[in-house]
Formats: structure tokens, sequence, C-alpha cells
């Protein structure tokens, strides 16, 4: 996971990269000493999580809004959640600083973008002010950028930006109408991870319709909740020392327990090609999910290689096009992934 920290005053990030160096040691020799990594899952640290987790705040009305568009799109038709953007850490429970994971959210709403193509019905489920589906051909700054005001009573969209303003307004809406998009924001690993729970659950009865598609960067490690300070942490005491715990990996339990029939592919992001492969190999076999996707910081709008037990696949955007991504061929190759898993589920 690629670590950056988001902090307002420089003093605190020498303090926060020293403890996550310092809990990465301690972790790998003390707490887990069961797997030398650091990564079994136990299920007591994952209910542990759960229950000193703050409560989502509209836990109800997720779960509506995903039992009302799951229903809607039932009868043996594919869905699949996408998980998109990077979890937040808290250091104070009223939050001013937080440890980030970095993901511009690109991945996520690219793909589904192709996945709607189709024919999926996508739970988006990403972090709030990340990129947006059918938004990634606007200006940065959209509202600023694409509107002009021609006299004081009138606004209308720039010739520059008609046409992507108008797609992207099309093809959202044609999404949302069909029921094929519900969109869920997060933003801190608490709220990830109890969401995420939420549509594991909800999609159970779908079986190997369903699908996950985990491109999201999840914190490794966070502050639990109870030894997190309340009011905003005073720099007037000097260097930070901030004890983080390990985050539960919880790709085994969404496996065994909470979607066990769903097809699941999920993400490995490093900066040093040299190990790519082998991390990716590596969960690929502990968290028996059906594919990685293996991408390097530098290099992942150009290519990515889809770890599988069967092959390891290297897919490319088409250089010769300029308007190509890498998730329009990538989707392609995991439909039809998720088409031999299912003829194979009904064999
Ligand atoms: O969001 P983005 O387009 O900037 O980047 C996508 C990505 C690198 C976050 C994604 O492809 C990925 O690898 N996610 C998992 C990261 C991880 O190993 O935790």
């Amino acid at each position: 996971v690629a670590w950056c920290t988001v902090l307002a005053d420089g003093s605190v990030v020498a303090g926060v990269l020293r403890t996550v160096a310092e809990t990465l040691y301690s972790t790998r020799i003390g707490m887990s000493s069961i797997s030398g990594l650091g990564e079994v899952v136990v299920e007591d640290e994952i209910s542990s999580f759960f229950e000193s987790s703050p409560p989502l705040k509209n836990n109800d009305e997720i779960v509506e809004k995903l039992n009302l568009f799951i229903n809607n799109y039932s009868g043996g038709r594919r869905i699949v959640c996408v998980t998109s953007g990077g979890t937040s850490v808290p250091l104070e429970q009223r939050c001013v600083r937080y440890i980030d994971n970095f993901s511009s959210g690109n991945r996520g709403a690219a793909s589904t973008e192709n996945f709607v193509k189709a024919g999926y019905a996508v739970i988006f489920l990403y972090r709030s002010g990340t990129c947006q589906p059918y938004c990634r051909s606007l200006p940065d700054d959209p509202f600023l950028k694409c509107f002009e005001f021609p006299d004081k009573t009138n606004i209308q969209v720039h010739a520059s930006h008609l046409e992507a303003v108008k797609m992207a307004v099309m093809d959202q809406q044609a999404a949302i109408a069909e029921g094929r998009l519900l969109k869920l924001p997060f933003s801190t690993i608490y709220e990830y991870l109890q969401m995420l729970r939420l549509i594991a659950t909800a999609l159970k009865g779908d079986g190997p319709n369903s699908m996950f598609y985990l491109a999201a960067a999840v914190s490794d490690f966070y502050v639990p909740w109870k030894s997190m300070t309340e009011h905003k942490i005073q720099s007037g005491a000097g260097p930070l020392d901030i004890r983080l715990a390990q985050v539960p990996k919880m790709l085994s339990i969404l496996r065994s327990n909470w979607a066990p029939e769903a097809f699941c592919i999920s993400f490995k992001l490093e900066t040093d090609s040299k190990i790519l492969i082998e991390k990716a190999t590596k969960a690929l076999e502990k968290y028996k999910v059906h594919a990685v996707v293996a991408n390097e910081l530098t290099t992942r709008k150009e290519e990515v290689v889809v770890v599988s037990s069967s092959s390891n696949v290297l897919v490319r955007r088409d250089g010769d096009k300029p308007e190509s991504i890498v998730e329009d061929n990538l989707i392609l190759l995991i439909v039809d992934r998720h088409t031999t898993y299912i003829n194979g589920f009904h064999a």
C-alpha cells in the first residue's frame, strides 16, 4: 500500500511515518507470530474491529438503498461491487488530521462505466471526492471551467466542453434510470469495511452472478477508535508518537463467510516492479480470490497483469488510440472470466 500523510503541520508527518515503520516491526515480531507475516485472519480480531468501530451514521438508509437496488436487478442478471479510492485513517475522533491511502479513483470510475456497458448493475463504493463514473473527461474543476454566463440571467455550457458534459449527464442518468448504478460514498476505513460487509451480505443471494472488484486502496494500519484521542492533537508536546494497529484482513472473511459464491477480483499495487508479481501471486493463494490485478504505480494507466491460477495475462491500453484506456481491455477479460466461472458453477 502506498502511504502518504495528509496532515496539517510538518511535525506530525515525521511522527506518523516513524510510527508506521515501528508498527510494521512490532506487528511482525509480536502480534502475529503465528504466520510471521502479520496477516493471519483471526475471526476475533475482525469481530473486535467491527465492535469497536463507530457505527455507520446512515446504516439503515444504506441497507434500504441496497435492497431496493438489488431486488430491482434480480433474476439471474449480473451485479458487481466496484470499490474505488483510498480509505482514510482518522487520528482524532473529532477528526482534523488523518492518514490517507493514495488512489484517485480513476480505475474504479472507468471500470464502472465498462461494467455498465457490459450489462452489469454496479454498486460503486467510492471515497468521497474521488473520480466519478462518466466524469473522467470533464475538467478537474468542472463547475468553474464548464460553464459561462453570456448575460447575468443565463448560464450555459462552454462550447469546448459541451460534448463531454452532454455525454456525462446522459450516460450517468441512463445508468441510474435503468437501475444499473448505485453510488455509495465512504471516507474512513471504518465506514469502508462496514459498508463492504453490508454489500456482501446483501449480495449473498446472488451467488455466482455477483462479483467483487476491489480496486480501492485500503489502509493496512489504523488507530483503534477507543485508543484515539477525542480532540485535536496538540503540537506543543513535541514529536508525535502514535501506535497503529493492523487492520484485520477482511478479504479472507469476504471469501469464506460474507459472499463465498461471489466472483472475487482483488488488486495489488506496488512501487517496486521487481516484487509485484510475486506479491500478487502470494495474495492470490492466501486469500483464494479468483484473480489479482497487479499494477505498478507509475505504469498503472498503461498496463496491468491479471494474475490467476491458470495464467498471468498482461493487459495494455491500446497505444494506437489516444482515447483507449486499460480498463476497456481489462473489463472484457474479467467479464469473460466471470462467464466461465458462472458456467462452471452451474455445470
Ligand atoms: O485510483 P487510481 O486509478 O489512481 O489507482 C488505482 C489503484 C492503483 C489504487 C488500483 O489499481 C489498486 O491497485 N488498488 C489496490 C491498492 C492496494 O494494493 O492496496
